[in-house]
This record gives C-alpha cells, sequence and structure tokens, in this order.
C-alpha cells in the first residue's frame, strides 16, 4: 500500500500516536502541540496516571506493566492507531524505535513511520553490514575484519595477526555493548571467537561476529544528523558522550572539548555524504571512537537520542520537529552553511537511582522542585506525588545546561543541580555534583574509562 506522505509545503499530520513512555513521550508531544498536530499516547497499567498521559489528546492502554506485554507489543500499538485514527507513529528511543520488522508493519499497516525506511533501520542494525556501508561511502571504521570472520581457525589467527593485539570481538547482532569480547593473546583468541559466537546466536539468533583492533582508551563522540527524502542532509555537528558506566551515558555535551574542529567538519561532511549513498531519511546519529586525533566509525543510530536537547542548544535546532517534517515529506529548510553552532550545552541525566551502587530506586517522589533560571532546560516527565514505576529505565529526566561558554554551562549546572529537590527516593544528583567539580572532568576529553575507573577508585 502506498504510504500517505503529506509532502510539499501544505498540511503536515493530523495526528501522531506516541509509542513510548515517560520523558521522551512528553518530548515528542510537545514538538506535536507547537506543529498543531493531535497526539495518542499509547501506554501500560503502570503509566495510567502519568500526567503526559493526562495530557494527550487521546490515550490508549496498550497491555500490563513488563514492556514486552506493552510498549513492545506490535500489534496493541498498530491497533491503537487504528481505532485513534492516527496518521503516523513517533517510536521514540528504546523500545521498537530500531526494529526494522515494527517499522515494516507500521507503514504497511498505512502508518507513517517517524524514522528512516525499514531497509535502512535493517542495514544499520546488522553491525558488519553497517560497517561495510560506511566503509564504501567513505566514513573511517576501526581497522578489523573485512566483514564476517571466516569458520577456519587459521583464517581467524591470521586476521587477528594483521590486526595486531588486542583485538575485541563483536557479533554483528550486537550492538551498545551487547556481545563483545576483547583478546590479548592469540592463545585466548580461537575460545572467544567460539563463545562469542554462542552468546550472539542465543542472545540475537545471529552467530556472525566481526573482529575489530581493540582501542584501549578512547573517547565515544558522535555526529547527529538530519536528511530528508529529497536526499539533503545536514550534520549537526557532534556531542561527547564519554562519561557513561556500563554502556549508560550520564552526561553529554556539545561541544566535544578540545577537538581539532577542521577534523571534526571532515568527518561531519563524511557523514553527509553517506547518508546521501545510502538514501537516509530522518534523524540519525553517527558513533565514532575517538583516540589520539583519530576518528573510527564503530555504529549508527536510526532513532533519536536521549542526548538530543545538547545539540539542539548549540545550533537552535528542534530535532524532534525536524523528524516530524522529513517524515511528512518535506525538505529540509536549511543548508549545512545555513547551520551556525553557539555556545555550549552539557545534559546530566537524573536517574532514580542510589548515586553510588547504582541500584535503581523507584517509588513515589514525594517532593519535586526542578531548576530554572537563564540556559537551563529541563525535560522531565516526573511530578510531586509521580510515582516511579520499577519496570522501566529510571532515567526520570535530564537537566540540561546552556551558556556562552563549557566553563559558564558547567557553573549553570551547578547551581540548577543545588537548586533541584528530589525527596521520597534517591537520584543520581549527588554523584553528578562531585563529577561536576572533578578536575579532570573540568579539564575535559576524558575517556570512556574515567567514570569506571573513578568510582573503583572512590571505593579503595
Ligand atoms: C570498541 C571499544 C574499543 N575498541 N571497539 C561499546 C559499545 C559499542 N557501541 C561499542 N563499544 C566499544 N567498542 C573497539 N574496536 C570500546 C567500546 C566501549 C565503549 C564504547 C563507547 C562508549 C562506551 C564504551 C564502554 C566500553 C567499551
Amino acid at each position: 500500500m502506498a504510504i500517505a506522505r503529506p509532502g510539499g509545503t501544505g498540511k503536515l499530520f493530523d495526528k501522531i500516536l506516541i509509542a513510548n513512555r515517560g520523558e521522551i513521550a512528553l518530548r515528542v508531544q510537545r514538538a506535536c502541540r507547537e506543529l498543531g498536530i493531535k497526539t495518542v499516547v499509547v501506554h501500560s497499567e503502570a503509566d495510567r496516571d502519568a500526567k503526559y498521559v493526562r495530557l494527550a489528546d487521546e490515550s490508549v492502554c496498550i497491555g500490563p506493566p513488563p514492556s514486552a506485554q506493552s510498549y513492545l507489543h506490535v500489534p496493541a500499538i498498530i491497533a491503537a492507531a487504528e481505532v485513534t485514527d492516527a496518521q503516523a507513529i513517533h517510536p521514540g528511543y528504546g523500545f521498537l524505535s530500531e526494529n526494522a520488522d515494527f517499522a515494516d508493519k507500521v507503514e504497511k499497516s498505512g502508518f507513517v513511520f517517524i524514522g528512516p525506511r525499514a531497509e535502512t533501520i535493517r542495514l544499520m542494525g546488522d553491525k558488519v553490514s553497517a560497517k561495510t556501508a560506511m566503509t564504501k561511502a567513505g566514513v573511517p571504521c576501526v581497522p578489523g575484519s573485512e566483514g564476517a570472520l571466516p569458520e577456519d581457525p587459521k583464517e581467524i589467527v591470521r586476521i587477528a595477526r594483521t590486526i595486531g593485539y588486542p583485538v575485541i570481538i563483536k557479533a554483528a547482532g550486537g550492538g551498545g555493548g551487547r556481545g563483545m569480547r576483547v583478546v590479548h593473546t592469540e592463545a585466548a583468541l580461537v575460545p572467544a571467537v567460539t563463545l562469542t559466537r554462542g552468546e550472539a546466536q542465543a542472545a540475537f539468533g545471529n552467530a556472525v561476529v566481526y573482529m575489530e583492533k581493540f582501542l584501549t582508551h578512547p573517547r565515544h563522540i558522535e555526529i547527529q544528523v538530519l536528511a530528508d527524502e529529497q536526499k539533503n542532509a545536514v550534520y549537526l555537528f557532534e556531542r561527547d558522550c564519554s562519561m557513561q558506566r556500563r554502556h549508560q551515558k550520564i552526561i553529554e555535551e556539545a561541544p566535544a572539548p578540545g577537538i581539532n574542529q577542521r577534523l571534526l567538519t571532515r568527518i561531519g561532511e563524511r557523514c553527509v555524504d553517506a547518508c546521501k549513498r545510502i538514501a537516509y531519511r530522518g534523524a540519525g546519529t553517527f558513533e565514532f571512537l575517538y583516540e589520539d586525533g583519530q576518528f573510527f566509525f564503530i555504529e549508527m543510530n536510526t532513532r533519536v537520542q536521549v542526548e538530543h536537547p545538547v545539540t539542539e542548544l548549540v545550533t537552535g535546532i528542534d530535532i524532534v520537529q525536524q523528524q516530524i517534517l522529513i517524515a511528512a515529506g518535506r525538505k529540509l529548510a536549511f543548508r549545512q552553511r545555513d547551520i551556525v553552532r553557539r555556545g555550549h550545552a552539557i545534559e546530566c541525566r537524573i536517574n532514580a537511582e542510589d548515586p553510588y551502587s547504582f541500584v535503581p530506586s523507584p517509588g513515589r517522589i514525594t517532593s519535586w522542585h526542578p531548576p530554572g533560571g537563564p540556559g537551563i532546560r529541563v525535560d522531565s516527565h516526573a511530578y510531586q506525588n509521580y510515582y516511579v514505576p520499577p519496570y522501566y529505565d529510571s532515567m526520570i529526566g535530564k537537566v540540561i545546561a546552556y551558556a556562552d561558554t563549557r566553563e559558564q554551562a558547567i557553573a549553570r549546572m551547578r547551581i540548577a543541580l543545588s537548586e533541584m529537590i528530589v525527596e521520597g527516593i534517591k537520584t543520581n544528583i549527588p554523584l553528578h555534583q562531585e563529577l561536576l567539580l572533578d578536575d579532570k572532568f573540568l579539564r575535559g576529553g576524558t575517556s570512556i574509562h574515567f567514570l569506571e575507573e573513578r568510582m573503583a577508585n572512590r571505593k579503595a
């Protein structure tokens, strides 16, 4: 069936269904409202009383609290779009946002999927095909096997010798830190490949693995892109997302401190070329490892990301609004040279968890006083008396500080967090406050290992 993409400069959608929860459901709802689009929120029984559910024009309960029976339950979501007569579905992040079969099902059911084509999601979901596509498009990748590893152990040993140890074995079906194993010696290589294959088969139903040189102290830098259906593409510069623990980012910032602007421009242009070559559509993120002055592509995310606000603040571009406009078939209204980056933005993810053990802390929020003032943005669905359900991610919101310089943005963030009061549950605010005083963080440019090493030293 042909998809009714409104196109041109005329009408957008009348109604969008938001297939997500929490702060991003509210964020998407705000973008819809600004465009005069009505919203349908689907929710589980656990999110029935959430304020953003009441704020939506319509809401549909799609199942019990566990995600598998609600936010991941495709037939219920499609049925909700049908009964409410929505025209498009925004998947947010997580859940079904990078599920190619869902995107396919949405479009085959006659709705617009607000995101890339299903085949693009599939291409990027397979990390081997993603890397091959990027290599072809001229995006620099981590040195490694050309595609999947062969079966022959001798061949595997030969490839590792060419790359040089340490190497990392990654599952083609993995990503985001799942299905990887670092190998330091030849003796450990073949057993490690066998183990990773087995785990990959069990976890992703795909035993394909590939090999890369293991970078020991990289930073995680990502490039935000937007591309329309007319093959126009732009990059919205970079974000530094190195402050993470167990693949959960906690602080992100833009720009990335201390990286050569000309190099970044070159990488950004490569990403834009790649978007055009694969006919990318929508918002996307190219993830890179950055080590010793070089960028290496690792993965592409085909969704809006949690940390999109830092890019919005330094570019003035509403990324969620752009996703909707692109999905409606509109041409990008700006070119690369029209995009000016200004100032510095930092985001602290506020999680309902113990700040030092990281154990989740769901429950009722008895006091909620979000910060404000110049340069402060709070993206959160929480409020006084909100109950943080135990079933989902522990993130309850994001505080984003913007100022002319990194130092001023950090100063504003410190003030913001000192004003912020959350009672009834534990949050990671004290951890953020500590990090915002850390000399190494203040100098900028810490690696992906910084937080875990710091937490280990803290215990010692
Ligand atoms: C790597 C790497 C070092 N060398 N690849 C982890 C998540 C997934 N997106 C890729 N990951 C890594 N790939 C090579 N060749 C180190 C990581 C890695 C990491 C990357 C980004 C952010 C946090 C990380 C934490 C641990 C390991």
